[in-house]
Formats: structure tokens, sequence, C-alpha cells
């Protein structure tokens, strides 16, 4: 039974207070079961929403929030804390505390870590209930279909396959997860999804930027383009009593998912102070949940009144040596591990580095040894060594550019050199300049992999450019060949001051090691006002002559390989 007729949105236009620069941003995780550890893909999620909000701070781009936290509620819980033979309550405060280990562990910067047992945030969700209610969005009535619990979700046939077990008997089981579905019927508060086909459909073709990579957003249209029944959004309380009762219906729970999404209210001090950041949000979320996020969401916030999120960045799965983690085939890593044996930095900078968000990625050991020793260390650190050693540089001090080594010309291009520098040096100096805004632009379109495809190219760049003048050679005692090394020096220290600013949103620690080196004051770390070789440009340098950091010590130490390092997490 519809209770009022139903209030379907306005377009949704961007509030006054949300646009332009100095706006602020809430960013966000998904909220994790509480029904099993933290594993690397939970740790990948973090990591993204991480990387975007420290970059987002350096850029002085205005607040902004990061959330994350643990999704408490629901059957899955339930049974699993009877298969562990605790509570509810004892299983999620153990396992929550565990995601807020590994994240804080992981140096993400995260400013709210919510519960959805936490009384804040059933607060908001039955507020948020009783908007829907209100505004007529809301039927009860009579669910019966195929529900899968690992998904906490009722599917429809084309969602389903059989599978054979040992004994010969076919089982009805979801082609996402795989987990066996059961045929369930109850009375339950229905959504009235099929409404807001025309709405989301009017939304999506509106804001072409608010689904990234682009097949996700194709993907959600298409998914709009079929069939969208009402969902079912409560639990008989008989059946489900881990939850939220529904308001004034204490024989019905609130559907997990419903519960969960509210979350990214709660964080937000709904229904009183969210207002000055809605719809201001940006949702990380891996692929698995793009169906909630995109489709089941926005249409729960217009039914509440409330405007889509601005945008959703969806990621793909890792996979551990081809195969899909999983707990029952024993091959889920462990993030607290990986920190142990890879470094907080280097383990951040594998996933960030080879993560493409367009499709799966695998993960092996070999793997982030190769990547993190050859790129943190031999390039990135190699190349501080080799440019702020004693012997090549025995006053500590950043050194002094010459315009006569290194003349500004306009355009390099078949011209003969005029200083000690080739045309392959403009070449170079030019990439690292362009470098700053390539990243700002790939961080823009969730491809944080590719900015850093940039920088390791641009730090290539930058040894070839030291190996090829060979500063080591050059006497210091003649006058003009100082002039040169000094030189060298100079554009050699200036691209690591870009690297290391650059790098901080990924590896914050290394990065901080590598700007104190340099002699770069907190103050001068942003990536607004970065700039690079200002006395190329007649300019200033402020760093010009300055004593370098004390600390000399090696900036990444190379990882041992190792043919049996046990990281995979044994059966809890
Ligand atoms: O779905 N690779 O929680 P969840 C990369 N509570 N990321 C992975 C991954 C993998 N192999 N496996 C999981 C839920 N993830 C709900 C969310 S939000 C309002 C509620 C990441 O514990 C990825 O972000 O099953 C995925 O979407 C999320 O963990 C699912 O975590």
């Amino acid at each position: 039974m519809l209770r009022s007729s139903l209030r379907l949105p306005q377009p949704f236009r961007r509030a006054a207070s949300t646009a332009g620069p100095g706006r602020r941003l809430l960013l966000s995780t998904p909220i994790f079961y509480a029904n099993g550890p933290p594993h690397i893909g939970h740790l990948y999620s973090a990591l993204l929403a991480d990387a975007l909000h420290r970059h987002r701070g350096l850029r002085g781009a205005g607040p902004s929030r990061l959330s994350t936290g643990t999704d408490e509620h629901g059957l899955k819980i339930q049974q699993a804390a009877a298969a562990a033979g605790t509570s509810p309550p004892e299983l999620c405060a153990r396992i929550s505390a565990l995601f807020h280990q590994a994240f804080t562990q992981a140096a993400i910067s995260f400013t709210d870590f919510i519960r959805t047992s936490e009384p804040r945030h059933c607060q908001a969700v039955c507020h948020f209930w009783a908007a829907l209610q209100d505004r007529g969005a809301l039927y009860k009535g009579t669910y019966e279909g195929w529900y899968c619990t690992a998904e906490e979700g009722f599917l429809p046939e084309s969602q389903l396959t059989e599978r054979v077990d040992a004994q010969g008997c076919a089982h009805k089981v979801s082609v996402e997860s795989g987990h066996e579905v059961h045929w369930t019927k109850e009375e339950n508060y229905m959504f009235k999804l099929s409404a807001f086909q025309d709405p989301l459909q009017k939304w999506l073709r509106d804001n072409p930027r608010a689904i990234s990579p682009e097949p996700f957003y194709q993907r959600v249209l298409c998914w709009l383009g079929e069939d969208l029944p009402d969902l079912s959004i409560s639990r008989e309380r008989s059946r489900l009593q881990w939850g939220i009762p529904v308001p004034r219906d204490p024989t019905q729970t609130i559907y997990v998912w419903v519960d969960a999404l509210v979350n990214y209210l709660s964080v937000l001090g709904y229904p009183e102070s969210h207002g000055e950041w809605w719809p201001a949000a940006h949702h990380v979320v891996g692929k698995d949940i793009l169906r909630f996020h995109a489709v089941y969401w926005p249409a729960l916030l217009m039914a509440a009144g409330l405007s889509p999120p601005e945008r959703i960045f969806v990621h793909s799965h890792w996979t551990v040596r081809g195969q899909k983690m999983s707990k029952s085939l024993g091959n889920v890593i462990d993030p607290f591990a990986c920190n142990e044996r890879y470094t907080v930095d280097g383990f951040r900078y594998f996933l960030l580095r080879q993560g493409v968000p367009e499709r799966d990625c695998d993960y092996y050991d070999e793997k982030v040894v190769k990547i993190v020793n050859s790129e943190l260390a031999d390039a990135l650190g190699g190349l501080l060594n080799r440019s702020t050693a004693p012997g090549i540089n025995p006053s500590n001090t950043y050194p002094c550019f010459s315009e006569t080594c290194f003349p500004k010309v306009v355009d390099y291009r078949g011209t003969e050199a005029l200083g000690r520098a080739a045309a392959e040096d403009y070449e170079f100096v030019v990439s690292v300049a362009s470098l700053p805004l390539q990243v700002a632009g790939y961080f823009d379109h969730f491809q944080i992999y590719k900015a850093l495809e940039c920088i390791a190219l641009c730090v290539r760049q930058t040894n070839g450019f030291f190996q090829r003048h060979k500063p080591w050679k050059l006497d210091r005692k003649d006058p003009a060949e100082k002039l040169w090394l000094d030189t060298i020096l100079h554009v050699t220290l200036e691209c690591l001051r870009v690297y290391g600013t650059l790098l901080q949103p990924v590896i914050p620690h290394t990065a901080d090691k590598l700007l104190s080196r340099l002699a770069v004051e907190p103050e001068e770390r942003g990536i607004s006002g970065l700039t690079f070789l200002p006395r190329y440009n007649g300019k200033p340098c402020p760093f010009e002559g300055r004593q370098l950091g004390p600390d000399t010590g090696v900036l990444f130490h190379r990882l041992e390989k190792s043919s049996q390092h046990q990281i995979e997490r044994k059966r809890l």
C-alpha cells in the first residue's frame, strides 16, 4: 500500500557553498563488514581515498574530511558471531579495532571512523527512515525471492546460476560472489525504487563525471535501462535481531544496506549539520558494491529530499597470484604483515602504483620487491644519495644555479648549445615543469597510478641527466667547472624537491625525509604554490645557498628478496 503520493525530486543543482575553490568536501571509503579482519583490498580502498584527501589538502583546495569505519549490523555479522561462539557486539568491537589499527598503521589520514552500532549513527538512520516514510517512498508488502546472506540482498534470476556439490545436489548460487541463495518469503517494507528510474538516468546524463572510471559509468547507465524493481528494505525481526528496528514498528529490522549507506550522512552530523557539506561527497568504492552506491543510494537520497553524491570513484579487485582472495582458499593477504615486510610507504607505493581502477590487479611478493626496490630505493633514493654525497657537495648546501651554464632559450630544438646544457636537458626540464599540473589532472580523474608513472619517468630522466653530465668528474677548484657542477646539482635537487612534494600523498614518511634533507620547511611543501627551477626563468630561488638537512641516512632501504616469505594470513 502506498502511504501517500511519492514526491519526486527536482533537477539537482549544486549548492552555492559547494561550488568553486575553497569548498568543503567529504571523501569516504566503504565501511567494512566487521565479520573478519582487514585484508589488502580494504587497505587499497582506504589508500585511494587517503591519497585523494592528502593531495587535496596539499593543494589548499578547502576543508575536507575523510571518513571510514565498520559496518556492524545484519545477518552476516549475526551468523559470524554465532560461528565464532561470541556475541555480535563483542565480535564487532574486536574486528572494528583491527580495521582502526590497520588504517592508523598505514597512515590513512581519516578524520572520522564510524561504527554503525554507535548511537549517533542509529539516530541518523531513524531520521532518514522517517524522511523516506514522510515523503511517501515506502510501502509494506510481501516479498519473496532468492536471498544471499553473504551479499545481504535479494537477487533476481539473472544474477543466479547453479552449482552441483560433491553429493550431486544442485544449489542456486550468486553469479557475482558464488555464494548460495535461499528462497525467502516475508513481509517487508518496500522502497519505491522503480519510481526513480527516470530521475536516476537524468542525474547521470547531466553529470557525466558522477561515476569514474568511464566503463563503470556506462555499466550503471546500462542497469538503469533495465527493469528496476522496488527494493525490500527491512527484514522480519524474528529472523534478524542484530540491526536497527524500524521506527514505530519493532517487528521489523532496517535492511543493513540502508543502515550502512546512511553512514555517509551520520559522519556529517545528519540531520543537524550535514547541510554544510552534503552533497559535496566523493565515495571511493569497490566494483562489487557499485549498484548499491550508484543506484540505490542516489535513489534513497532523492527520496529523502537530498541530492545524490557528487562523485563515485570505483576500483576493481586485487587478486593473489591470479586467484580471487578468499578465506576458504586461505590466500587472504594481511595488511599488517605487508607493512612489516615492505614498510608502510613501500606497500602504499606498490598498491597505488600498480593498482589500476579499471581492471583487476594481481599481487605477489616478487612484484612488490621489484617495483619498490627499483623505483624507491634505487631511482629516487640513489639520486638523492648521489647528488648530496659529501664528495660531490662538500659544503652540504643547496647549490647555486648559473644562467651562463643553463641559459634560457625560447626554442631549444635545433639551437646551437649556448651554455653547457644540451637539447635533451631542456626537454627534460620542460617535462618536470609540467609534472605538478599533470599529476593534479590524474588525481582529478582518479588515475593515481598514472600520476605515479609520470613521476617515476621523470625520476628516471633526472638520473639520466645526472649520469650524462658526470658531475663527479668535474673539478670544483676550476671556477668554470664549479659553476656547471653546482648547476647540475641545483637542477637535480630542484627535481627531487618537486618529486618529494608530489609524492607526499602516497609515501608520506619517505617524502618527509626527502624534503627535510633538502631543507624544505613544512610551509614550503604545498602543491598549489609549487615552483620548479625559478632561476631558469630569472626569478629568485629561496633554497639556493641553504644548509641541507642533517639526516644523511639512506632514503629507502632495499627490500630483501625472499623465496618463501609468508604473509598470507593463517586461518583465524
Ligand atoms: O561491502 N580488492 O563491506 P566489505 C580490492 N559493508 N578491494 C576490495 C577487495 C579486493 N579483493 N575485497 C574487498 C561491504 N575490497 C559493505 C560496504 S558501504 C556503505 C558498505 C574493498 O567488508 C572494496 O572497497 O565486503 C569493496 O567494495 C569493499 O572492500 C567491500 O568490503
